[in-house]
């Protein structure tokens, strides 16, 4: 594959790709027709080749007893295909014709055999999407709409077939083959070749199909399964690859086990693969037995992992495990239910990674994710339901509000039916609709057929954007004994949503004694549904403080009367240790509003409450490291009407400098703490490792010369790679001479490595600098820095638009180069460049000098001939 090595100005031999249809097309969830024909079987023939690989098809087509249509064509859909031939029940046939990319064949009856030949470079494939060449391997990416272009087919999730696929290679270049299901037959073939004969018993959309080829080494093992059966396990990598696999494999073990625990779902083949590409658009994919994975999220060990990098490695996996279940056996209709598999899946992969890690900090880590990224895209031009109604590319719907809010969704389900309803529900889910394609409302009518609950008001969530509001006052009788919580709620309009109707949200709500800190009313579960409601509380024998949404019950804002004096009382007392993390960041952000908007920032209470948090000896390491982390600059934006990114960042190290000086002891005491072997990973010790870090970064903004020493020397001591990367971390935003040494030094170690080189090119676009902007621009012109490869475009440009001051440079610079980044992968990879947009897309927030700027950038992208529809969707949305 090309190396595109200007960021600016792809090489134009390496835009391979026609030209987009002109129509971007909007497709609606209302015009959701059933098939007109169904394609029970399929077999499927690949001579490979990088350069050029021909598919050969026979699809078993019947017509569907159920559609509406009784035409006599049928459409085969295609991109950038062309067929080499065409034959109905063996005869080759001339009566097909092309429409914008898709095969229309003439065809009259009930059932026909319909053969097909065409011939694809998988080496031209920049998108990734289809099969395409990583490394010297082949792979496919079907989801949403790849298998289209590898062959003609009705490539809906509501087609389900039955799958055999044969495949013939040069066995030097290709000796591992591998595809869905079980292999039937392999052997060799003449002048070097090979083949193998795969048979997936499971009937499956094409979004699951998955093909193989290349010079792999398998780290095998077994899993015995809960009825008894033997499962064949392998993580398939470059052979100098396999000692960095075992977390990977272990992961997996343990998911096949919660499975069976936790939702009794067994694994239903004798084989499960995992194999990791270098070039990858996502993190990963569920197909069939054959999990195909970005390597950033299968390769680890302790040089070249942190700590978070081996809990996404679980997570993953995890994820790619559930999805047998809640994906391949039980699918989606259509793309509109795409969170029907992802929210459940997200919330399925959450409960296991707390269960075999630490619930709360788990909890506040989703959190985290949801507020950095959902809760954006749910109050800007951008807003979806986690059901959209409309899409005219589905890939900019693979997005946190499907995925993560719709984990929040299903976690509502659980809250309010508890553990034993919610399973009961989700096993009548599983076996009604298994082999089926199905909706959100077909979940919702399982959980209630299983709990014998009704869900239905709750369903206004899968329809209704954006992220609710709910005010809270507390007002107490001291006489009488009783507080009375009074609670309003309100969602804003979002695009194409300018009403918005109450919804039901689930509040776990406690109250704390505000002289004693004792639990004085214990947690309840309220739900609220009207857009004012007020709920009693008795026996309250002294001033109450209010606990709630505790544990992130819902996915809202809260907007609760607490003085600070409150909040800094809640931090040290309340029983839910979300909460706790709640106040003081409520507590540290009210500061900081205060400061960005050039008022008196009121540190005491933060500093107080900052440090009798990291004096508690109650409170384990990882949650004192999340606790007294300032909330981020975006996040404080989204508190504020007209958005001055250099007030925000200001106000900000204002107060961590206040901290870091006022806490020095506190802080270097909990910084040098050191009881966490390289090679120990369990939660302690990963939390000693969190404080070690957060702690030295509080201590630099108030003192950058004593933590840069600091800093160097954990950098060079460091035996395991969240020490040191924390550590450099820490330097790249300091100006000190060890900060050059340290990014050489690491650079010198690791530049063969290419995960860890994409966390040097990361460290430095996420500085917080004055000249971020100069550096970025200098990394995008380095010669390690590769546009074609998605996880070294989002090492830059992706850290670099999260960047929230660098980004927001006042001179416009931030803006202009991630414009000409967007504009040059798009013409490689419009999947990845589009998902780089929406960080331009708030811009009517910010002040006018750089809303301009925002705006003119997207207009410029915008203005850009031969935008793909996936950038086209995220500018225009973003301009309207
Ligand atoms: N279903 C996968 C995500 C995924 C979606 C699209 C892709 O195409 C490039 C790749 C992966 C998951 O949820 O893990
Ligand atoms: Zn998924």
């Amino acid at each position: 594959m090309a190396d595109v090595r200007s960021p600016t100005l792809p090489d134009a031999q390496t835009a391979v790709e026609a030209p987009p249809s002109p129509t971007h097309v909007t497709i609606r969830r209302e015009d959701y027709r059933p098939p007109d024909w169904l394609v029970p079987e399929i077999a499927l023939n690949f001579t490979l080749g990088i350069e050029s690989t021909r598919v050969q098809s026979k699809l078993q087509v019947e017509r569907n007893p159920e559609a509406a249509d009784k035409g006599d064509v049928i459409r085969l859909n295609g991109d950038g295909l062309k067929p080499a031939g065409v034959w109905i029940d063996g005869t080759p046939t001339d009566k097909w014709s092309m429409d914008c990319g898709d095969l229309l064949i003439e065809l009259s009856g009930e059932a026909h055999e319909i053969g097909i030949e065409v011939e694809i470079n998988p080496a031209a494939n920049t998108k990734l999407m289809g099969l395409y060449a990583s490394n010297g391997m082949l792979c496919t990416q079907c989801e949403a709409q790849g298998f289209r272009r590898i062959t003609f087919f009705p490539d809906r999730p509501d087609v389900l077939s039955k799958y055999r696929v044969r495949m013939e290679g040069d066995a030097g270049q290709f000796p591992i083959l591998l595809s869905n299901g079980n292999r039937i037959a392999h052997g060799d073939s003449a002048d070097g070749r090979h083949w193998a004969e795969f048979e997936d018993p499971f009937p499956k959309p094409s979004y699951l199909f998955a093909l193989v080829a290349g010079d792999l080494k398998a780290n095998r093992d077994t899993f015995t399964t809960m009825s008894g059966r033997k499962v064949d396990l392998a993580v398939w990598v470059r052979e100098a690859d396999l000692p960095k696999t075992q977390h990977a494999m272990d992961s997996l073990k343990l998911a096949m086990a919660w499975d069976e625990k936790v939702y009794g779902r067994e694994y239903d083949l004798d084989q499960f693969n995992i194999v990791a590409v270098g070039d990858f658009n996502m993190g990963a994919m569920e197909n069939k037995s054959l999990n195909i994975f970005n390597s950033a999220y299968v390769l680890a060990d302790q040089e070249t992992a942190t700590d978070a990098d081996f809990d996404n490695i679980a997570r993953v996996v995890a994820h790619e495990y559930f999805h047998n279940w809640s994906g391949d056996r039980v699918t989606c209709r259509d793309w509109f239910q795409l969170s029907l598999k992802e929210g459940f899946t997200v919330f399925r992969d959450q409960s296991f990674s707390a269960d075999v890690g630490s619930p709360p900090v788990k909890r506040i880590e989703d959190v985290r994710v949801l507020r950095a990224v959902q809760f954006p895209e749910d109050q800007g031009p951008l807003a979806h339901p986690v059901r959209p109604d409309s899409y005219i590319e589905i890939s900019n719907f693979y997005t946190a509000t499907v995925y993560n809010k719709g984990a929040e969704l299903i976690r509502m389900f659980h809250t309010v039916l508890g553990p034993e309803k919610f399973r009961a529900g989700t096993d009548l889910y599983f076996d009604r609709n298994d082999g089926k394609a199905a909706t959100c409302d077909d979940f919702v009518a399982a959980l209630e057929g299983g709990s014998g609950v009704d869900l239905e008001p709750f369903k206004i969530w899968y329809s209704q954007a954006g992220t609710p509001k709910v005010r809270a006052r507390i007002e107490h009788d001291a006489e009488a004994k009783i507080a009375t919580l009074h609670l309003e709620q309100h969602v804003d309009p979002t695009p194409g949503q300018p009403d918005k109707q109450p919804m039901p949200i689930p509040l776990r709500t406690a109250l704390i004694g505000s002289e004693t800190g004792h639990e004085i009313c214990p947690e309840r579960l309220i739900v609220l549904d009207q857009a004012r409601q007020s709920v009693m509380f008795e026996n309250v024998t002294e001033p109450p403080l209010l606990s709630i949404n505790r544990n992130f019950s819902a996915p809202i804002i809260v907007e609760a009367e607490r003085s600070p004096g409150e909040l800094e009382r809640l931090a040290q007392t309340d029983t839910d240790p979300f909460a706790r993390y709640e106040a003081m960041q409520e507590l540290m952000m009210r500061a900081l509003v205060v400061g960005a908007r050039g008022g008196d920032m009121d540190r005491e209470p933060v500093v107080r409450a900052i440090g009798a948090t990291l004096r508690s000896n109650s409170l384990d390491p990882a949650f004192k490291a999340d606790a007294i982390m300032l909330p981020s600059e975006s996040l404080i934006a989204d508190r504020m009407d007209v958005v001055d990114p250099d007030a925000i960042h200001a106000a900000r190290e204002e107060l961590r400098s206040a901290i870091g000086s006022a806490l020095h002891d506190e802080l270097i005491a909990a910084h040098r703490s050191d009881s966490a072997a390289g090679d120990d990973l369990s939660p302690a010790a990963k939390g000693v490792r969190r404080l070690r870090t957060v702690a030295l970064g509080l201590v630099g903004a108030a003192n950058p010369s004593e933590a840069a020493g600091l800093a160097k020397a954990q950098f060079d001591r460091a035996d395991n790679m969240t020490d040191r990367q924390g550590a450099l971390g820490v330097l790249v935003s300091l100006d000190a001479p060890e900060r050059e040494a340290a990014l050489e030094a690491f650079y010198h170690r690791f530049h063969d490595d290419p995960l860890v080189l994409d966390k040097w090119f990361a460290l430095q676009a996420s500085a917080q600098r004055a000249d971020t902007v100069d550096q970025v621009l200098r990394l995008a012109k380095h010669p390690d820095f590769v546009m074609t490869n998605p996880n070294r475009l989002r090492s830059v440009a992706g850290v670099f638009g999260a960047n929230h001051w660098a980004f927001h440079s006042a001179d416009g610079r931030g803006y202009a180069f991630l414009a000409d980044m967007i504009i040059a992968a798009d013409k490689l990879n419009p999947q990845v460049a589009a998902r780089m947009v929406p960080p331009f897309g708030r811009w009517r927030r910010f002040e006018p000098k750089r809303a301009a700027m925002m705006r003119q950038q997207l207009e410029r992208i915008a203005a850009t001939p031969g935008l793909s529809k996936d950038v086209y969707e995220q500018v225009t949305k973003s301009l309207a």
